[in-house]
């Protein structure tokens, strides 16, 4: 990771920048159990971070405002990392808007609130690369939020995060807290959703994949037409972008967060099959939605900052079929 100080024009001068978290702050990670909750958390204790605290889904609903109040009363953090959501693939998205919606809106609308009550030091609110227009320019520049429509097929999901980000922004400004929020785009790695119904694409190829290797299919079957174009950034990656962001970055303006590159469906197809080892044919289900034709983000924002993405996309999609064999993920297919 490269660090640097802060020059964009118009965003935060380096002098305002408030202190890097202290090692012993007390750091609440909401979400823990997730794909990239669990990245932070493990980045946070490799870089020494000791007073770290998670709750679980069954002990906390985060999306009952008592039970979030009760918490961060008896909690109360120094800094929280907001990466609970509900999350889901196309399909996931399409068919069930009414619960990414609600979910989303109650769990950052709770976390924000307590937050600014139990006066957190700063926050980190993780928004998606969903918010932006479907046929927005490309690389999406972050100044595009809200200049046309969104694609229909996750447009519930976008328009609640859009709501956590005006959130952050309305706090700071009528309340003066330090709420940031930065735009990841697709994400993949250890601890991804891998049921085929609800996942992203790239676990789902991955489980496609190498279960019709192992039970000597001569196909498989992947969705839509092959044809859009998606940037996919390894978890870990977020992970040191988050805690870099938390440590370097103060302002309102959102950030995004990517490698900067992108790949067509096709193309992340071959690539899994190579890794995995796999020469069958891929049978594409037209039936199935393609989406928003490409989502690729303009990350100079975040070089600016004085970071940017480490890992290829092959050696994460290694690391990641490396942990699902350690994991037994694919057990049983
Ligand atoms: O990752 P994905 O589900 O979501 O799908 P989005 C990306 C592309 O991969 C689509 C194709 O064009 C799919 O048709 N695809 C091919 C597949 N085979 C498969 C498969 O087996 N499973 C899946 N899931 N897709 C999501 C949003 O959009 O991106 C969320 O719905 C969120 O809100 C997330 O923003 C990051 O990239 O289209």
């Amino acid at each position: 990771m490269k660090k640097g100080l802060l020059m964009i024009a118009g965003l935060v001068a380096a002098a305002s920048i408030q202190a890097e978290m202290h090692k012993k702050a007390k750091i609440y990670v909401a979400g823990h159990r997730g794909l990239v909750g669990s990245a932070i958390v493990r980045q946070l204790k490799d870089e020494g971070y000791s007073n770290i605290i998670t709750c679980n889904h069954e002990e906390l609903d985060l999306r009952s405002q008592q039970e979030v109040y009760r918490f961060m009363h008896r909690e109360r953090p120094d800094y929280v990392f907001v990466c609970a959501a509900k999350v889901g693939g196309i399909l996931a998205n399409r068919d069930k808007p009414a619960e990414f919606i609600y979910d989303n809106l109650m769990i950052q609308s709770n976390i924000v609130h307590a937050s600014y009550h139990f006066k957190v030091k700063k926050l980190l609110f993780l928004g998606s690369s969903c918010i932006y227009p479907r046929d927005c320019p490309q690389p999406i520049k972050e100044e595009y939020l809200l200049t046309s429509a969104l694609e229909a097929t996750n447009d519930a999901y976008a328009i609640a995060k859009i709501a956590g980000i005006k959130m952050c922004q309305a706090y700071n400004k009528q309340y003066g807290t330090n709420f940031i929020a930065c735009m990841p785009t697709n994400l993949y790695g250890p601890n991804d959703n891998f049921n085929l119904e609800t996942s992203h694409v790239l676990p789902a190829l991955l489980r496609k994949i190498y279960t019709a290797k192992m039970r000597g299919d001569k196909e498989f079957i992947a969705w839509g037409t092959g044809a859009p174009f998606r940037e996919f950034l390894y978890v870990e990656d977020l992970a040191d972008a988050c805690i870099f962001l938390m440590n370097q970055y103060d302002g309102s303006e959102i950030v995004n967060i990517g490698t900067g590159r992108d790949v067509s469906i096709k193309k992340l197809v071959e690539m899994i099959k190579a890794v995995v080892g796999f020469e069958g044919d891929i049978v594409w289900d037209r039936s199935k939605p393609d989406g928003t034709p490409r989502k690729l983000l303009n990350v100079d924002r975040m070089r600016q900052l004085g970071w940017e993405a480490q890992t290829d996309l092959k050696l994460g999609i290694e690391k990641t079929l490396a942990w699902c064999d350690e994991y037994h993920i694919f057990e049983g297919y």
